[in-house]
């Protein structure tokens, strides 16, 4: 792929221009999409809008969109999913720093909200957050046909609650300090990262064409297989790299004694293992052909990234 070309937005583009094409719209929708900060209950919104803006990867929302190229889905449809997604992201991620889970005080290189704000304050920010996702894939005409939005709705509450991202984050907490087998750390991050993950992929999909069953099991094993290696790599990534270039604690599972890829595999075998899931990844793409070219990159940003 050329360097110079300037199609910022298409297939065209290079990854990296493609990724901050979308890491600027995502900035711009988020910005647009929460309350400013001087609507009352102020500070609540200041806390919602410092834990959402200005910072992160933009993972999911660049799942999202490289998901719609596959069912030729209108981008401004995308961008409201892709927003939804992320709110719930930021959302977890507040709660998971509060003192009473991870308890941690930094977060993409800046203090986490508990500690710029206070707790109950990260507390309420994080329950906003995840109502307004709801708020706003519901409000926004995001499907050809209805049945098909009420079905993003479904998908998004699974992918949160209990036997999704909520349920992972249980699994995670009980299992400090325990000895957990491998198909059970899989089984918790399945839940814990990985339907987030699932979900931004197949929601920028169905805000297209209908794809069809085998189109649609074969994008949602590509899902699986990205979410898995990128909780691979993270533990990978909390060995391997430091504070400032993760803009987290480093070291963080290890200190906390929790099983992870590289406590229970070995970190040569974790790196084979990431490996072995991104080949898979590629391979269950053959179908959509050039239109995946963008989920091909990210599948390889998301293992070969160094933080
Ligand atoms: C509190 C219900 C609830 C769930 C929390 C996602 C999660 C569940 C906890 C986060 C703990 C963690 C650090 C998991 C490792 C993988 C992960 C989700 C990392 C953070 O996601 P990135 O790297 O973050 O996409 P950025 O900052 O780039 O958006």
């Amino acid at each position: 792929m050329s360097d110079q070309t300037h199609d910022k937005g298409g297939l065209k583009a290079t990854f990296n221009e493609w990724a901050q094409d979308i890491a600027g719209q995502m900035e711009k929708t988020l910005a647009e999409l929460l309350p400013s900060s001087n609507t009352p209950p102020t500070r609540l919104h200041d806390a919602m809008r410092y834990a959402t803006l200005g910072g992160g990867k933009r993972v999911r929302p660049m799942l999202a969109f490289a998901a719609a190229d596959v069912s030729a889905a209108p981008r401004e449809r995308v961008r409201i999913v892709a927003a939804a997604v992320e709110m719930i992201h930021a959302y977890s991620l507040i709660h998971d720093d509060l003192p009473c889970m991870d308890d941690d005080v930094l977060r993409r290189g800046r203090p986490t909200c508990h500690i710029e704000f206070d707790e109950a304050t990260a507390l309420l920010a994080g329950d906003a957050l995840q109502a307004m996702a709801f708020q706003v894939v519901s409000t926004h005409s995001l499907t050809e046909e209805a049945a098909n939005q009420i079905e993003l709705i479904r998908l998004l509450a699974e992918a949160c609650g209990s036997r999704g991202m909520a349920g992972g984050q249980a699994i995670d907490l009980a299992s400090v300090a325990q000895d957990i087998s491998l198909p059970e750390l899989e089984h918790m991050h399945m839940l814990k990262t990985g339907a987030l993950i699932r979900v931004s992929v197949m929601m920028g999909a169905l805000c297209g064409r209908n794809l069809t069953a085998t189109q649609r099991q074969k994008l949602d094993h590509y899902a699986k297989c990205v979410g898995l290696a990128f909780q691979v790599v993270d533990d990978i990534l909390d060995c391997e790299s430091n504070t400032e270039r993760l803009g987290k604690t480093a070291g963080k599972d290890q200190g906390a004694n929790k099983p992870t890829y590289v406590s229970l595999l070995g970190l040569n075998p974790a790196k084979q293992f990431a490996d072995e899931l991104l080949q898979d990844a590629h391979q269950s793409l053959q179908i959509f052909g050039v239109a995946a070219q963008r989920l091909h990159e990210l599948a390889d940003f998301i293992v070969r990234r160094d933080y």
